[in-house]
């Protein structure tokens, strides 16, 4: 019986290996030398140009290039499973496959906006006249308002999320309503709400350079049967992040997720369009040597972040390599870059913003949970990113038809509060919060 199991277990695999390895790769070493003795460098050169030939198709195998598939296991199949794991997370998996599916659609449209008529400023389809200015005091754009209906549909339209928040929307807004429903106080059965940046550093796409897209979800904590929207919901702690990521449009698409136990990436395959497991369990190194500032504010910052980087420079090393500079100007990108290869993101309070730039709900705390649970951490400078409470309205916590404008005001403030932000391998953050102690003031 065991004899028997063992021949199968031996002939599955050697199914697998067959799928997954190139040809080649059961080539005895004499008949691959004699291979190459036959096919000179120039035939051989002629057919990787070979216009009939398609290196990259699925269905050549393998190509010229000698590519081929890896055997890599879905996103589907890893939600299955975690979910089946943890009973706590049931019902997640189909918003997040839902996001994935945004996800690869907002790509698309990335991909399609030099070449179609996707830039401009955004008009009521209904009025026909252009888009009011944003929470953020832009214009929003064409894109931004796409990617925006992309994600809502995306966590609304998947039956676990009751209500979101966006970056394009001043106020959260319940599921109900985002999906036209008659009553839209009345939020839907979904346990979780959603945060999300559609998309962040939206200017780098006239230039071809990446951006991203951030999400975090909380468990509601509103009491069942209640049927209005509870801005508590969203005015927690990141510490209660039940699942946070992002997804980073560039060379490849990745989707980078945390469900609170480690933290993996799957990069889409453009020919079958699904997100393969490419970075199971990543963990950023403990130390570093990239930093990713933009350092055209050093006059700006305070004396801390100044000497942190001063210091930093003199020495050249960081982690006991050379230091090195990079900076994108997208969150997503810089932040992954630095998760790869480890080192320190920052985005510091300035002069001119206190608090620095970025949006402690839907961009900080996503990203830290996503760095801690990835062996790193993430700060403020004086203390742990995902400790930060967003500031809370001064009443009951309780939306309606008669809200008035200055309590819309005080939610407003507590969704986009911002957060002085770094973000990084935990020895490179230790130094920095180090620095902020001992050459931080209090009012600072
Ligand atoms: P936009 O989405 O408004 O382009 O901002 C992107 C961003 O919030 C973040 O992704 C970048 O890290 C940061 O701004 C870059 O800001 P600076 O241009 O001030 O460095």
């Amino acid at each position: 019986m065991k004899a028997r199991r063992r021949a199968t277990a031996l002939m599955a695999s050697a199914v697998v290996l067959s799928r997954t390895l190139p040809s080649a790769a059961f080539q005895s070493c004499a008949e691959r030398s004699r291979d190459t003795r036959r096919s000179t460098p120039s035939s051989s050169l002629q057919s990787s140009l070979d216009p009939q030939i398609d290196p990259l198709s699925p269905t050549s195998s393998p190509g010229p290039a000698g590519m081929k598939k890896k055997d890599l296991r879905t996103f589907q199949r890893f939600l299955e499973v975690e979910c089946w794991k943890s009973p706590s997370i049931r019902g997640l998996d189909r918003t997040l496959l839902s996001v994935a599916d945004a996800c690869k659609q907002i790509n698309r449209i990335v991909q399609r906006a030099q070449t179609d008529d996707l830039y401009g400023a955004a008009v009521d389809p209904l009025t026909g006249e252009l888009a009011e200015v944003n929470v953020q005091g832009e214009v929003q754009q064409q894109l931004d308002v796409l990617c925006n209906t992309l994600m809502l549909r995306a966590f609304c339209g998947s039956g676990g999320v009751c209500a979101v928040a966006s970056e394009e929307e001043p106020i959260p807004r319940s599921c109900g309503d985002v999906m036209g429903y008659e009553n839209e106080n009345v939020i839907s059965d979904g346990e979780y709400v959603a945060v999300f940046d559609p998309i962040d550093g939206s200017k780098n796409i006239d230039s071809s350079l990446p951006v991203g897209t951030v999400f975090g979800i909380y468990r509601s904590p509103a009491k069942s049967g209640s049927s209005k929207l509870h801005i508590e919901s969203f005015l927690q702690r990141g510490t209660n992040l039940v699942a946070s990521g992002y997804c980073l449009y560039s060379a490849t698409t990745v989707l980078v997720l945390t469900l609170g136990s480690g933290v993996h990436g799957f990069t889409l395959d453009p020919d079958k369009q699904t997100f393969l497991q490419t970075h199971p369990n990543m963990r950023i190194p403990d130390v570093g040597n990239l930093y990713s500032f933009n350092e055209a504010y050093y006059r700006d910052y305070g004396e801390p972040v100044q000497r942190f980087l001063s210091n930093m420079k003199e020495s050249g090393t960081m982690g006991g390599k050379k230091v090195s500079a990079r900076y994108v100007g997208a969150l997503v990108a810089d932040v992954h870059n630095v998760l790869i290869n480890g080192g320190i993101y920052g985005y510091p309070a300035t002069r001119d913003d206190p608090n620095g730039k970025l949006r402690l709900l839907y961009e900080s705390a996503p990203m830290a949970m996503v760095m801690e649970q990835a062996g790193g951490a993430g700060s403020t400078g004086r203390g742990r990113i995902l400790d930060v409470l967003p500031p809370q309205p001064s009443q009951d916590g309780v939306t309606g038809h008669d809200d008035e404008s200055g309590r819309d005001r005080e939610i407003e403030k507590g969704i986009h509060v911002r957060v002085p932000t770094f973000l990084g391998s935990v020895e490179n953050v230790f130094e920095l919060d180090q620095f902020h102690k001992y050459y931080g003031d209090d009012d600072e």
